[in-house]
């Protein structure tokens, strides 16, 4: 039997605009996904946008009783800025401000620990019309907004969360033709990193100053860049990727300053944001309590094949290639690559590079496209999902055993949820959801769950 400590939680993570829906007369305003989708529906996996998502808006009720069902001790959601503040600013929507305290009242009643995070992808719309992230003045909404909710809902969180994987609308709306606003655009993207992070600094200065006991991390997709070969020229590839894909946020939340190397290639290609001097101390004395780390598959690289076009605008991989290791494990039903040991080396690098910080596992998981034929006798019987924690959590488990600081693990997620550009292609839940009835159904994985979380661990 693997067993992990007496304190270790477990549960899920999901976000408000991945699962709650729309409903008339629910005052939430627009936000940047339902305006791309409204603008070009086209771009969106089988154009089903973001306004149903799991119905968790009116179904919470019977939704927390499956926390309790698949063994949850810790659950982790989103507040949608826009539906608390339907203009990203002024006037609160008072029917969100009920709705979330009933929901997070309900979780606690329940005595379910309590993750929430601020901003998971979601601008309000209105303060993208102001140029969004790029524009300063977004930073004060946000820290105003994020005030509001440590005042107003502070009582029944336990944890707290700036960002969920800032980096992703970095490089997804800036760097690539990912997201809206699909720019395109190196120095907008280093700015919009910029301004994120001094959010998310200013965030925990407020989270502690309304509450010094309060606590708040920063939630980061991390992996290590594993190198194709140990030649120097693949391991420079290595070093500058995982500085742009992880230290640029890892390294000013936890330490309180950005690393030099950085710095120094952002200022060679012309990149540097604009920023104020008083902002670095704002930086560095609002460090982060804990960090959660999201990790599905490694990053790997190889020294770039070819010089970049002169007149093609700067992205990261200017400076890496992707590389696809031959023979990796992979799930084929998503295309996305295995590799467990990755979660045991994220583990290490916390305990020698970045003090040995508390962190918690909050993603991990298995997507899976065409579920629905591993149904038999009623329900899904994943137990490839089932396979793919068991090999995750061994090696959080060694880990542990060697002294790192991780206080639990939330798989992504709960109930098969939307998810931003590939809707529900990809299930992921403990629990399934016809979409045309809205019925949940827990799979296997969520009976397996259960039994892991009661007895603290599994036999391997
Ligand atoms: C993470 C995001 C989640 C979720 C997940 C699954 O990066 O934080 O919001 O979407 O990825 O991704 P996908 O549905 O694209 O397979």
């Amino acid at each position: 039997m693997l067993t992990f400590p007496k304190d270790f939680v477990w549960g899920s993570s999901t976000s408000g605009p991945q699962s709650e829906g729309r409903v008339a007369g629910d005052g939430k305003g627009e936000n940047l996904w339902d305006y791309w989708y409204s603008l070009e529906p086209d771009r969106f996996h089988g154009q089903i946008g973001p306004e149903t998502t799991s119905t968790f808006y009116l179904n919470y009720e019977k939704d927390i009783d499956l926390l309790l069902e698949t063994g949850h001790t810790i659950f982790r959601t989103s507040i949608q800025w826009s539906r608390l503040f339907p203009k990203g600013v002024g006037e609160v929507n008072q029917t969100a401000l009920a709705f979330y305290r009933k929901v997070f009242s309900l979780i606690k009643d329940k005595g379910i620990e309590l993750m929430v995070n601020l901003y998971h992808f979601d601008l309000p719309f209105e303060l993208q019309k102001i140029e969004g992230w790029e524009n300063r003045a977004i930073v004060d909404a946000y820290q105003a907004y994020a005030r509001f909710c440590f005042e107003n809902f502070g009582d029944l969180v336990d944890r707290w969360i700036t960002f969920n994987e800032p980096i992703v609308p970095v490089e997804c709306g800036y760097l690539y033709d990912y997201h809206y606003p699909n720019k395109l655009d190196a120095k907008a993207a280093a700015q919009v990193a910029y301004h994120t992070q001094l959010a998310s600094s200013l965030a925990v200065k407020e989270c502690h100053a309304v509450n010094s006991a309060y606590k708040i991390g920063i939630v980061l997709n991390l992996t290590p860049a594993y190198p194709r070969s140990q030649h120097p020229a693949d391991l420079k590839a290595a070093r500058i990727a995982e500085l742009f894909q992880a230290k640029s946020f890892l390294d000013p939340s936890v330490k309180g300053e950005y690393p030099q190397e950085l710095v120094a290639i952002l200022k060679e290609h012309d990149l540097l944001p604009t920023y104020r001097p008083e902002d670095l101390d704002v930086i560095r004395q609002h460090k982060v309590d804990f960090l959660g780390i999201n990790y599905y598959q490694p990053l790997r690289v190889a020294a770039p094949r070819y010089l970049p076009h002169p007149d093609a605008p700067f992205q990261p991989d200017f400076y890496y290639d992707h590389y696809v290791m031959p023979g990796r494990k992979i799930n084929p039903h998503r295309g996305w690559e295995i590799y467990e040991k990755g979660i045991y080396d994220i583990a290490q690098s916390i305990k020698e590079d970045y003090g040995n910080i508390e962190w918690l596992l909050t993603e991990n998981g298995m997507g899976v496209e065409g579920e629905e034929k591993f149904r038999e006798n009623g329900f899904i019987q994943d137990d490839y999902r089932i396979d793919f924690i068991k090999g995750h959590l061994k090696e959080l488990h060694r880990a542990i055993e060697e002294g790192s600081n991780c206080k639990g693990y939330l798989l992504w997620t709960f109930i098969d949820c939307w998810s931003w550009l590939n809707a529900y292609k990809n299930r992921y839940g403990l629990i399934e959801l016809n979409l045309e009835t809205q019925e949940r159904i827990i799979k296997k994985s969520g009976h397996w769950f259960k039994e892991l979380s009661q007895n603290g661990g599994f036999e391997p």
